[in-house]
This record gives structure tokens, C-alpha cells and sequence, in this order.
């Protein structure tokens, strides 16, 4: 995967609380295009695997707890300066912090549960997109 692409993860509680389609809307308005689509459970042991940076975080146990919990929407997106640009989308990880208008702003309810995932780098996104997709699942 090249700069121009970024994974998302729509969280447990986003899907819960009906967010998926008004949270895509808001990421194909935001001039993304989606290459790749599921929705999918994350295990336990998946969970932990795509989180193991934050092995040590006192807020390991929670987060693969939530993350596990439900259902997710997973999605592969892909514009110039994706991992950036997608970043300013959703706002920050808390979404007391995140600026008006932003994914998490509008649809996170905490810290812990905050609606959706992005990359960190692209070097993250090439990673975490194969860590949901196989090569054949990508457009
Ligand atoms: P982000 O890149 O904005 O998703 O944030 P981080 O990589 O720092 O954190 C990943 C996830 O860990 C967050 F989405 C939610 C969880 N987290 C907490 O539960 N508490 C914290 O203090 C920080 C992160």
C-alpha cells in the first residue's frame, strides 16, 4: 500500500449506536474513496494483535475488551496524504479534544470508545490494511 491509503476500523460502539452509514457519508465527503470494505468481529487474540503497541498502556485490557466486543466495519481509503488528512477527519483520540465538526466529535462517546481508528503512518497503514485484507479484497 502506498502514502495514499489509510485503514479505518467503525468501532463497536459506533456500530451499536447505528453510526455506519453517517460515518462513511462523512468519509466519502471528505474526498476519500474506499478500496476495500468488511464488516467483521475482531477475537480476542485479534484484538490484542492489532493493538500489541499498547501492550504496556494501563488501558491495554479495556481497549481489546471494547474492540472485541461488537461488530466492526473495517475499510481500506485511499486519497493524496491519506494517513494525514484522514487523521484531521476524525479528530482527537479524545473526543472532548476533537474539533467540531470531526468523526469522533460528533459520534465518539469517550476516551476508550471513540467511534473510529485511523492509521498513524503510512508505514502503520500498509500493516494494518493486510492485517484485514488480503490482496484480493483491495481495489
Ligand atoms: P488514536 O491513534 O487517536 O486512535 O489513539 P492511540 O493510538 O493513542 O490509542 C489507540 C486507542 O487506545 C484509542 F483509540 C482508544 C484507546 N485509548 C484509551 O482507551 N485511553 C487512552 O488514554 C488512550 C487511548
Amino acid at each position: 500500500m502506498a502514502g495514499n491509503r489509510t485503514l479505518t476500523m467503525i468501532k463497536p460502539d459506533a456500530v451499536k449506536n447505528g453510526h455506519i452509514g453517517a460515518i462513511l457519508a462523512h468519509i466519502n465527503k471528505g474526498g476519500f474513496r474506499i478500496v476495500a470494505m468488511k464488516m467483521t468481529q475482531l477475537t480476542v487474540a485479534k484484538a490484542k494483535e492489532f493493538y500489541a503497541v499498547h501492550s504496556e498502556r494501563p488501558f491495554y485490557g479495556e481497549l481489546v475488551e471494547f474492540m472485541s466486543s461488537g461488530p466492526i466495519v473495517a475499510a481500506v481509503l485511499e486519497k493524496d496524504n491519506a494517513v494525514e488528512d484522514f487523521r484531521k477527519l476524525i479528530g482527537a483520540t479524545n473526543p472532548a479534544e476533537a474539533e467540531a465538526g470531526t468523526i469522533r466529535a460528533l459520534y465518539a462517546t469517550s476516551i476508550g470508545e471513540n467511534a473510529v481508528h485511523g492509521s498513524d503512518s503510512d508505514e502503520n497503514a500498509a500493516i494494518e490494511g493486510s492485517f484485514h485484507f488480503g490482496g484480493t479484497e483491495m481495489f
